[in-house]
């Protein structure tokens, strides 16, 4: 939204607050409500924006339903969830409950458990190996990188802002260092945090504190 200069407000959700939104049919945050419609998932949102708001700067590089800026944009959200987002589930799921609200911990140790069929003290066992795997395999952002300043190319699309919310989300959850501070990645993710005044940066007042 703040690629396309949309204004918006957001609102602090917790895990057991989602069935309270719209129709209560929804499972998984991010929703948004526009024009008095709900749209859920990072992906349906972005095609909604692209397609509800199309006089604003795309977010595929194209303007267009089914031009390859979408479908390549879909690929690699396709990869950070498999290659990013997955693997740093189970090195973090324990940081993660740590920092939940109370009102949350139960349902997410409850329903953690039975998905994957371990504790969450389990999951997190020998996670040092699993982070060194993890650094390894993200060799094609680095590559990537190395003659452009953001994986779109000159200027920053969906694919940079998906990639980097899956590296920055750890941010707020995790102690544990995931990139060394020479690791070739650290300048693109620090330009995606001077985005926008900082905006991926900042956290929600009502986390001030905890
Ligand atoms: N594919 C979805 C995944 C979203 C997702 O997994 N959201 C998590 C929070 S980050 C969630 O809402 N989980 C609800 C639950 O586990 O009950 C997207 O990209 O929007």
């Amino acid at each position: 939204m703040a690629h396309k200069g949309l204004p918006y407000e957001t609102v602090s959700t917790r895990f057991t607050d989602i069935a309270a939104i719209g129709d209560g049919s929804y499972k998984t945050i991010p929703v948004i409500e526009d024009k008095g419609q709900h749209i859920c998932d990072s992906w349906m949102i972005a095609n909604y924006l692209e397609d509800a708001y199309p006089n604003t700067p795309s977010l595929f590089g194209e303007a267009g339903a089914n031009g390859p800026g979408r479908s390549l944009s879909q690929f690699l959200q396709h990869w950070g969830m498999r290659a990013i987002s997955f693997p740093l589930l189970h090195v973090i799921i324990k940081d993660i409950y740590d920092r939940l609200d109370p009102a949350d911990q139960p349902y997410f140790r409850e329903s953690r458990e039975a998905r994957f069929g371990k504790t969450l003290e389990q999951m997190v066992e020998g996670r040092e190996k699993t982070v060194e795997e993890f650094r390894g395999g993200l060799n094609p952002l680095r590559t990537c990188l190395d003659d452009q300043p953001f994986l779109s190319g000159a200027t920053p699309l969906y694919p940079d802002y998906v990639m980097a919310a899956a590296l920055l989300w750890p941010r707020a959850m995790t102690p544990l260092k995931l990139l060394d501070d020479d690791d070739p990645l650290s300048p693109w993710l620090g330009r995606m945090l001077g985005l926008f005044d900082g905006l991926a940066g900042m956290q929600p007042k009502e986390w001030v504190g905890v």
